[in-house]
């Protein structure tokens, strides 16, 4: 059986739109997986370090047998493959950083693989794409994003690409 599997996309090096399209398109060929949606691309401001550039942000919702640990090294051999390097610091400049969000309901503190990704409930860069795709998502023990965007009150990023939205999000 499948698992829902949600992963956050940013990029802010080397044409970042481009980036988090690559990126789909290469996550699209994962074996065993399908790719079942895809938000809008965000602009957003850097969080951490505030000499970088802009990211741009989305989020997919990927369902796959792959389990955790071989999908995390998956992931990470696109980020290689687009360039990513480990030499920036902490919350640094890249051109390609792709996190599991969540992993169906699984949970897990080891710091290889935590889950669901500690960041989700403080990030507008991922509450917003996420509940663009998901709004009725279950975040474990947190509630679903639009509760989580309400708790945090902060504005929604620019969406700079909007190609799946017929309506924009109300949250928005
Ligand atoms: N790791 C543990 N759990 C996970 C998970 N759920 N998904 C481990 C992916 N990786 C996970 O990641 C460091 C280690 O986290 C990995 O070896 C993996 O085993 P990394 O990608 O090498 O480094 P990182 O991304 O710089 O570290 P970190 O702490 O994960 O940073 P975040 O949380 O990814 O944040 N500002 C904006 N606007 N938009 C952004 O996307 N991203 C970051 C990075 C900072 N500021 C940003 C953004
Ligand atoms: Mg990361």
């Amino acid at each position: 059986m499948s698992a829902a599997v949600y992963i956050g996309l940013g990029s802010n090096l080397a044409q970042p739109s481009e980036q988090i399209l690559l990126a789909v398109a290469a996550i699209t060929q994962l074996k065993d997986s399908t790719v079942s949606a895809v938000s809008s691309l965000y602009q957003t401001p850097p969080m951490g370090p505030q000499d970088q550039p802009h990211y741009v942000n989305a989020v997919l919702e990927l369902r796959t047998t792959l389990r955790p640990l071989p999908l995390l090294h998956r992931l990470q051999a696109i980020e290689t493959e687009q360039g990513r390097t480990r030499d920036t610091g902490r919350w640094g400049a890249r051109t390609l950083d792709l996190d599991i969000l969540l992993y169906s309901g699984e949970t897990s503190t080891d710091p290889v693989l935590t889950l669901p990704h500690p960041g989700i409930a403080l990030r507008s860069f991922v509450l917003y794409p996420l509940n663009e795709i998901a709004p009725q998502l279950n975040i474990t023990g947190l509630g679903n994003p639009s509760q989580l965007i309400e708790r945090l009150a902060e504005p929604c990023p620019n969406i700079i690409n909007a190609k799946n939205l017929e309506i924009p999000p109300s949250v928005c």
